[in-house]
């Protein structure tokens, strides 16, 4: 009975690391091998090695995934890095339900939002500190970490949205985030 208690929230999220703590939280890591195919520069992947980090996310998933008018909360750590001339960053996807739409926001570090619209028109927001990104349905997201440390981002987004991959890792975005001369470019793939 909670009636009348004053209580603890079970989740803690550091505000200096943006890292969460108690229970439930999960936590998944990304390799470079999980992220095979998604660089343009075959030879440079392969040059590298493939148990190096580029990802973490924690998340608190509060509802069974599915659960219809729940929210989950996730913070991703970025590593900065390239492979050839492109920027290290995440799978991408759309979600499942594909008119659930999603919040991010820069915690540290600087880098991309690259989002993707389903008639394949790709444009990108600046992430920085304090910078707050609002993801329409319908709408492929991915992070690419445009600096020389750690990107951090939060993101809450609906429990029933789930994420479809499939059509990133087949089709890719129509654009790629390409530095040159030492500043990130969008350029048509
Ligand atoms: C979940 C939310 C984030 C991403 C995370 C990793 O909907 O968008 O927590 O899962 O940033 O990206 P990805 O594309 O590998 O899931
Ligand atoms: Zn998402």
């Amino acid at each position: 009975m909670k009636h009348l208690k004053i209580l603890k929230s079970q989740v803690e999220l550091n505000l200096k690391n943006y890292s969460l703590k108690g229970e439930p939280v999960i936590r998944q890591i990304r390799k470079l091998e999980d992220l095979n195919g998604i660089f343009h520069d075959h030879k440079a992947f392969s040059k590298m090695s493939s148990k190096d980090i580029i990802y973490e996310v924690q998340a608190w998933l509060p509802v069974s995934e599915g659960t219809s008018g729940g929210l989950y909360f996730g913070t991703t750590n970025l590593l900065p890095g390239r492979v050839g001339n492109e920027y290290f960053m995440t799978k991408g996807h759309y979600h499942k339900l594909s008119d659930r739409s999603e919040f991010y926001w820069g915690v540290q570090g600087v880098g991309m939002l690259i989002l993707m619209d389903s008639d394949r028109n790709t444009w990108a927001e600046k992430v920085y500190p304090g910078s707050l990104h609002y993801i329409p349905a319908h709408v492929a997201h991915r992070v690419a970490n445009t600096g020389n440390s750690t990107l951090i981002f939060g993101a809450c987004w609906p429990s029933d949205s789930g994420h479809n991959y499939e059509e990133i890792a087949q089709n890719g975005f129509s654009a790629r985030l390409l530095e040159r001369n030492g500043e990130p470019r969008l350029k048509s793939s």
